[in-house]
């Protein structure tokens, strides 16, 4: 490994003093690298090679239980004044986070290998990608990082001598002392800190090895630090999928969807249609993150800056998500699964029956009666972009895919029709500024409870959120053609607590109408919060669906509607001093509109 880089070999350099390892590795982002490091971490005990006939070069990692998650509450975005920060993040004073780090970093990489890890968010050598370096004492880390990001000397190559790079500092925080034996999964919950520098555009995670925490590149990176980026250089940097609709013409248009963490955001960026929407297709391009910026001609393209999907495991099955299944059938790394008797993983959701015997996600005997769950909530495969059988043909395209629409949505809003076009960019930032969902499983905090989560991007704006607002506004005068937006919930239920609508494959007929709205082909009716398909405005060949059925699914409590829009507006409370003007006055409109 060679690079000139003098900023990054004396920030290597500067690190090795701090934390002190045994040994410093540069990583190449081989096939061979990462083989020899799953061979150390077999002998060391904390990963399983799977059957090779069943999950071909596939490996298992079992977490600390204290380690599962992403954890937004030691999660800090250290601006150098708080009120760039906003309310809706942990902020503290710069300086002295950076003492505490310090302390915390000195000496924590004792007896362990100090590994660099040289990463390309996005095609290397795109005008939309970044570099970013993560160094870490995780080996589960390298070999994750390499599935999720571009990785090696050709990412050194393009940062050249002067080339700017994210910092990005990582410690599972246990140091190894002489003689003392390794845990399987080293970590360090007492002393956590995910730190963002958002000026300095550094990032400093102490303490776990998992997910989001741990892969530097992606939520902290790709989303806290891009999103300051973006700010200052004029894109945006979103908590979205990225999909292309091909219709029967072959036609392609490419569309983002912002959804909460853990809210089937790779059902939807993988869906497959129903038989009857015969030559309707969809292709993928991401999955989780999108960076989208506007072209010359004042278009925006948008690119994945990952490489690889890191999918919630529990649901994920042939029938829900064959394309999934396909992704991660062979060069991935599950965390937190079951373990079946044969060398393969399993998790809740995957097959109809259950196997009669498990090694379960904290390796203890498990069977279908024993009253556990066999995974957990949260376990995860990390899988190659690459195995994506419905993988978008532009995805390594360096300039990206042109965006018609975005998408939001939440989960199990009670109140909120399957699917409404926001009246214009305004409303539509409005109406993604206003989003409300259940918390997941990837956040902490009560599972179920109803949170806002504007844009999903409430634990990874790197910056005030109503600031963000602001940028989101900004942005229209410099593109040509701005997105529509629009609003979907697939989550409604009845008073009864069923689910309205199927979901999955069946969400093909609403990407249809999205899709087709675009090119101006549909047909909507207006109602107060936006425009909404009519019963004959959608595709229902093959399903069996009334126009009684989806009168319920579409149907518009103006009081319900007018409490939640109460309720937004305590949260725009939170934001007084910085909130756009325009976002004020569409809450105005809207709420003389329910009154
Ligand atoms: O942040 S993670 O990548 O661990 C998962 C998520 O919240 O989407
Ligand atoms: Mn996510």
């Amino acid at each position: 490994m060679e690079t000139k880089n003098r900023t990054l070999v004396r920030w290597v350099e500067g690190v090795v003093e701090l934390c002190k390892p045994e040994k410093v590795h540069w990583c190449d982002g081989t096939q061979g690298e990462a083989d020899t490091l799953f061979e150390e971490m077999i002998k060391g005990g904390g990963c399983v090679r799977l059957n090779p006939d069943k999950r071909p070069n596939g490996y298992y990692f079992r977490s600390d239980p204290r380690d599962v998650a992403r954890v937004e509450s030691r999660t800090f975005i250290c601006s150098r004044k708080k009120e760039d920060a906003g309310p809706t993040n942990n902020w503290e004073d710069a300086l002295e986070m950076k003492a505490r780090l310090n302390g915390l970093f000195e000496g924590c990489m004792r007896g362990r290998t100090l590994y660099v890890i040289p990463f390309s968010m996005g095609p290397i050598g795109s005008p939309l990608s970044q570099v970013g370096v993560e160094l870490t004492d995780s080996p589960y880390v390298v070999v994750s990082m390499r599935i999720m990001a571009r990785v090696g000397q050709q990412v050194l190559d393009a940062l050249g001598e002067n080339g700017f790079f994210v910092p990005c500092l990582h410690s599972v925080g246990r140091p190894l002392l002489e003689g003392e034996e390794d845990v399987p999964w080293p970590c360090n919950p007492e002393n956590l800190y995910i730190v963002h520098f958002p000026e300095e555009r550094s990032i400093y995670s102490f303490g776990s090895g998992y997910g989001g925490n741990a892969l530097l590149g992606k939520k902290c990176f790709a989303l806290r630090i891009a999103s300051n980026m973006a700010r200052d250089e004029g894109w945006l940097a979103e908590h979205m999928l990225i999909l292309g609709v091909e219709d029967p013409d072959g036609n392609k248009t490419y569309v983002t969807a912002a959804f909460p963490s853990a809210c089937g955001k790779t059902n939807f960026a993988m869906m497959i249609p129903p038989k009857a929407m015969n030559g309707w297709k969809v292709t993928t391009v991401g999955d989780d993150i999108a960076w989208i910026k506007p072209d010359k001609d004042g278009v925006l393209r948008a690119i994945n800056p990952e490489s690889g999907f890191f999918g919630v495991a529990p649901g994920t099955s042939y029938e829900t998500n064959p394309n999934a299944m396909e992704c991660c059938r062979r060069d991935s790394i599950f965390t937190n699964v079951a373990l079946t008797d044969d060398g393969d993983v399993w998790w809740e959701g995957m097959t109809k029956t259950p196997p009669h015997h498990l090694i379960d996600w904290q390796g203890r005997d498990w069977s279908p009666d024993c009253g556990r769950t066999a995974a957990h909530s949260n376990a995860r495969f990390t899988a190659p972009v690459k195995n994506c059988p419905c993988l978008d043909e532009a995805f390594e395209d360096p300039y990206g895919v042109p965006i018609k629409a975005f998408i939001y949505g939440g989960r199990r809003m009670s109140d909120i029709p399957l699917v409404f076009q926001a009246f214009d960019w305004v409303h539509g930032v409005y109406t993604g500024a206003t989003m409300g969902s259940e918390r997941t499983a990837a956040a902490e905090g009560k599972q179920g409870e109803l949170r806002r989560d504007p844009m999903a991007m409430l634990p990874f704006c790197g910056y005030h959120i109503a600031d963000y607002f602001g940028h989101y506004l900004e942005m229209a005068k410099q593109v040509k053609e701005l997105p529509l937006i629009f609003h979907v919930n697939w989550f409604r239920k009845n008073p009864q607590g069923q689910f309205l609508w199927a979901g999955f494959g069946e969400n093909m007929r609403v990407l249809r109408w999205i899709v087709e709205r675009v090119e101006g082909k549909a047909s909507a009716k207006e109602i107060e919060i936006g425009w909404i398909p009519r019963y004959e405005d959608l595709d229902w060949r093959g399903l069996d669906y009334t126009e009684s059925q989806w009168n319920e699914l579409m149907s518009v409590n103006k009081t319900h509607l007018r409490q939640q829009t109460l309720q937004a507006s305590e949260f725009f409370s939170l934001l007084y001093h910085k909130l756009p003007k325009e976002l004020w006055l569409q809450e105005q409109i809207l709420l003389a509109k329910l009154s």
